[in-house]
């Protein structure tokens, strides 16, 4: 399985940045959009956005904006099928991430919270007799990872028809996950497809592994990215689930310091949450100087977070 941050590193545990107190002040002043934390999707024609990003020339691509709130998520744009950018912008003083699933179209967010409460929380699963398996209605569709407050993630995903159920799988402060808060939104996926296609991306990085849950790595992760605009394909060419967890390390901090430091400070960009084999995601990324690290948390069968074997990547933008 896997936890949405909190993973052993050695003797290290990666914690998600703190809250940042300036912000705090902040936070009270902003509308909250909706209270119940769900939207349903309303599917017009007007869905389609005018491209204005990135190298997608024409394309036919839907935008769906998902605001990130302390805590909901306020849902504008498009909800048909077929290539979709999805922009998140966190507007709250905390972390927050966007993890996607696609469910059978009879299930509802209560029904992904039930099996992320089984999951997720460590009773439950301490008093399990055994590891309660992953149904097959409840499937993993990445979507924006961790992002720090202030910052956009901006993927690009290809939706088939269906149903999905997007949650905060965060939990600062205070340790109440903020799906449990009301960061679960519900979208239906539907009417005439957006035609694509998918844009041609300028750099691709594959999560693989060796079949054999020893080994894990990036593939063709570069060392060394100019500044300024990619398109990055994230690709799973392996044999289970990885992730794309990327972050900006403090200025002048190089990733021993920062990993001794548990990446506090660190900036969370929002790259795609796990997703499957054969599947890819988009990310429009801006990069700044500074370092970077790609890394993946999920887990092996024996619990052992895929960055301890391998899945880890150092990128310095210059
Ligand atoms: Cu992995």
């Amino acid at each position: 399985m896997w936890k949405p941050l909190f993973a052993e590193r050695g003797a290290l545990r990666f914690i998600t940045p703190v809250l940042v107190l300036i912000a705090l002040a902040a936070v009270l002043t902003f509308a909250c959009g909706d209270d119940d934390g769900e939207e349903r999707a309303t599917n017009t024609p007007a869905d389609t956005v005018a491209d204005t990003g990135g190298n997608t020339g024409g394309a036919d691509i839907g935008t769906l904006t998902l605001h990130a709130t302390d805590h909901a998520f306020r849902v504008e744009g498009a909800k048909r099928p077929g290539p979709t950018r999805v922009v998140m912008p966190n507007e709250g003083a905390y972390d927050h991430y966007a993890l996607i699933f696609k469910v059978d179209g009879d299930r509802d967010a209560d029904d992904v919270l039930e099996l992320l409460q089984l999951f997720f929380d460590e009773q439950a699963m301490a008093a399990a007799t055994e590891e309660p398996e992953w149904p097959d209605w409840a499937v993993w569709k990445g979507g924006p990872s961790v992002l720090s407050a202030g910052e956009t993630a901006e993927l690009i995903i290809d939706f088939e028809p269906g149903r999905y159920v997007i949650v905060c799988p965060m939990d600062q402060p205070g340790g109440v996950m903020h799906y449990d808060q009301g960061m679960v939104t519900v979208i239906d996926f539907e009417g005439e497809p957006h035609a694509g296609p998918m844009p041609a991306a300028d750099l691709v990085i594959t999560g693989e592994d060796d079949a054999e849950g020893a080994s894990y790595w990036f593939g063709d992760a570069p060392e060394t990215l100019d500044a300024g605009a990619h398109l990055v394909e994230f690709r799973n060419d392996g044999s289970e689930l990885h992730e794309f967890v990327l972050a900006r390390l403090p200025d002048g901090m190089t990733p021993d310091e920062a990993f001794e430091a548990e990446l506090e400070g660190s900036t969370w960009l929002g790259g795609p949450a796990p997703f499957g084999p054969g599947d890819r995601q988009l990310m429009q990324l801006d990069l700044q100087p500074g370092t970077y690290v790609l890394l993946c948390f999920w887990e092996n069968d024996e619990a052992v977070p895929h960055v301890d074997l391998g899945m880890l990547s150092e990128i310095v933008v210059e």
